[in-house]
């Protein structure tokens, strides 16, 4: 069985941001196929579209954050799966509104050097090099990195410049009762997780965001 490299994008901006990433990494790890081996920090960011964007919505400041891991699921079902964790946490596909408000967003944004198109997921993300809320927590964990195509993401990050309002706001790992630990060396064996508390919720298809 393969096994590939993945990046994947979180964000919150409506309820307990920080207890809702903390737990959707722990959520992601338990899943079936998918092992979390790092987690950027905590990063408090304005809302995209920016205010002067016409596609910009009037929303709350989102947490973000990236997560490394590695899977043996194809794309389709790392996206059936991560979009079930959506649900769980409370997302209404019916209900919300084009880069509106979330109580729990997960983008698929690299799955090792692949590049893939169907009607539901394309990779690497679409609008990646347009998100500075995405380039500073991947690069904190993937530095040096770049895309399939060889864009490197210092160069991506530096054409958004100026870079306004991106702030770390907490590791996961400091918070209090350490839910996991973080590899601290090139040798250290993975991240290794606790378990969280999860029901299974129904299947329900929907857009990349
Ligand atoms: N997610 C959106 C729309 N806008 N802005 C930031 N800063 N972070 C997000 O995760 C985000 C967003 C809907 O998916
Ligand atoms: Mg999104
Ligand atoms: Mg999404």
């Amino acid at each position: 069985m393969s096994s590939e490299q993945v990046m994947l994008g979180l964000g919150a901006n409506v309820g307990d941001r920080l207890e809702t990433l903390a737990a959707a990494v722990h959520a992601i790890d338990d899943l079936d196929g998918v092992a979390v081996q790092d987690v950027s920090a905590v990063y408090e960011t304005p809302p995209w579209p920016p205010a002067d964007d016409p596609r910009a919505v009037t929303q709350e400041a989102y947490y973000n954050l990236v997560v490394k891991a590695v899977t043996n699921l194809e794309p389709p079902q790392l996206l059936e799966e991560t979009q079930l964790l959506e649900r769980a946490f409370g997302r209404d596909r019916d209900r919300e509104v084009r880069w509106g408000p979330r109580t729990l967003d997960i983008d698929l944004l690299l799955f090792g050097d692949r590049e893939y198109d169907s009607d539901t997921l394309t990779l690497p993300h679409p609008r990646l090099a347009e998100r500075a809320f995405v380039l500073v927590p991947l690069l904190e964990i993937m530095p040096g990195g770049a895309l399939p195509d060889g864009r490197r993401l210092t160069h991506l990050l530096a054409a958004l410049a100026p870079i306004e309002g991106i702030e770390p706001v907490v590791r996961l790992e400091d918070l209090p009762g350490r839910r996991f630990e973080r590899p601290t060396g090139p040798s250290a064996p993975p991240a290794s997780f606790s378990r969280p508390e999860f029901g299974a919720p129904a299947d329900d298809p929907g857009r990349q965001g």
